[in-house]
């Protein structure tokens, strides 16, 4: 399938979001269906993948760290962005919080995505340290609103992805190569699938619902590398920053020909130990010799909702109902009591732990 006909789009927002896009592109090295929103002209590589959004409010010089004009931004331009989903049926947003488009843009393309009927998988990144208070306070004050909008997001702190010491420039590649590298695995398990499928479909049904979620991906070597892989992910920081119990698990396994039944089971095993053996539980593997030879990658996500173990036929509802169906807790109170330990997010007087529909008293057809 050509990439331009592919039911899933990569969509990079903001300046870095579309650099770590811009590098997923380049790391699955084949046609890829992709997308770059920024309200900075420079981001543009090439006219065909890009969408300024926002020329006549900020006539292409970047959102200026401001949320809200970015938010605006993305809504003027809401028609050219329909122009570019024709056919897309899942979307995998990549974005960093933390500056003006990534953060407020965001929202708005995701709000479109869900009221046509796709569904999006997030992957954010929130600030390193370094970058200060102010970034820091920007981000958490957009992530409830980034995970209430998409069908999953994924939130990845940068000081945990990659570490500390490297400077600030350093620093950013890496982060921008890890999580390229990474989304890249997801995309590959997606489109290239081996002997165990998870295709689109599968994924799509996974993640309608699935609202806040944990990943990590490991990549081993070596006659241990199942073993190794498991413990590496078992330990890894990524996947200890809990706000809720594990409730599913999607796993991928991606390896050349030599990937070994007994490898695959020692994975599985592991993992479920781990996390959950009695939680709902979905593998999927690639094999692809030119690309892995040798080594084993191992993805993880592990979903936080009930919701996101959805059965085919509540699939496709559940991008325009989510948040409000199938909460263990009741009908109308999944999102806001998920936040129930931490800190309200208060913004412009508005308690953002709230769904919208529950701050602006809208009645859902329960
Ligand atoms: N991974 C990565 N993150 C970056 C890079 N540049 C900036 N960031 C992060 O992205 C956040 C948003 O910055 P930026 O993309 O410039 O803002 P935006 O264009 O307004 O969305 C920052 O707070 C950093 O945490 C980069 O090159 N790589
Ligand atoms: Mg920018």
């Amino acid at each position: 399938m050509s990439a331009a006909s592919s039911p899933m789009l990569l969509v990079g927002v903001g300046t870095a979001g579309s650099r770590i896009a811009h590098g997923v592109s380049r790391a699955f090295g084949g046609d890829l269906r992709l997308l770059a929103v920024d309200t900075d002209a420079a981001s543009g590589q090439d006219e065909e993948n890009f969408l300024l959004i926002g020329g006549n409010r900020l006539s292409g010089r970047g959102a200026g760290g401001d949320v809200v004009a970015a938010r605006l931004a993305a809504e003027d331009s809401i028609s050219a962005l329909d122009g570019k989903l024709e056919g897309v049926r899942l979307a995998v947003v990549v974005t960093a919080l933390g500056g003006g488009t990534g953060g407020g843009a965001t929202i708005e393309i995701l709000k479109r995505l869900t009221d046509l009927g796709i569904h999006s998988i997030v992957f954010a990144t929130t600030p390193f340290a370094f970058e200060g208070e102010d970034r820091m306070r920007s981000a958490r004050g957009v992530m409830s609103m980034v995970e209430e909008a998409a069908s999953a997001a994924f939130f990845l702190p940068l000081d945990k992805l990659v570490g500390g010491e490297d400077n600030m420039e350093a620093a950013m590649k890496r982060a921008v190569d890890t999580i390229a590298g990474g989304v890249t695995l997801f995309w590959r398990l997606v489109e290239k699938p081996g002997y165990i499928r998870l295709d689109a479909d599968r994924i799509r049904r996974l993640v309608a619902n699935a609202g806040r979620g944990r990943f990590a991906f490991v990549t081993v070597q070596g006659p241990d590398r199942a073993s190794e892989a498991v413990d590496r992910l078992v330990r890894s920081e990524m996947l200890a920053i809990a706000s809720a119990p594990v409730n599913a698990i999607l796993c991928g396994v991606l390896a050349g020909e030599d990937l070994r039944l007994s490898e695959l089971g020692r994975v599985a095993d592991g993992i479920r130990e781990a996390f959950g053996e009695q939680i709902p539980f979905e593998i999927g593997t690639v094999n692809d010799e030119a690309t892995f030879c040798g080594r084993l990658s191992v993805v993880v996500m592990l979903f936080e909702s009930a919701a996101a173990v959805e059965t085919p036929q509540q699939g496709q509802a559940g991008a325009r109902r989510r948040g409000a169906a199938k909460s263990p807790l009741g009908p109308g109170q999944g999102s806001a009591r998920r936040f129930h330990k931490t800190e309200p997010t208060i913004w412009h007087g508005e308690d953002l732990d709230l769904p919208t529909y529950l701050r602006r008293n809208i009645n859902l057809d329960l």
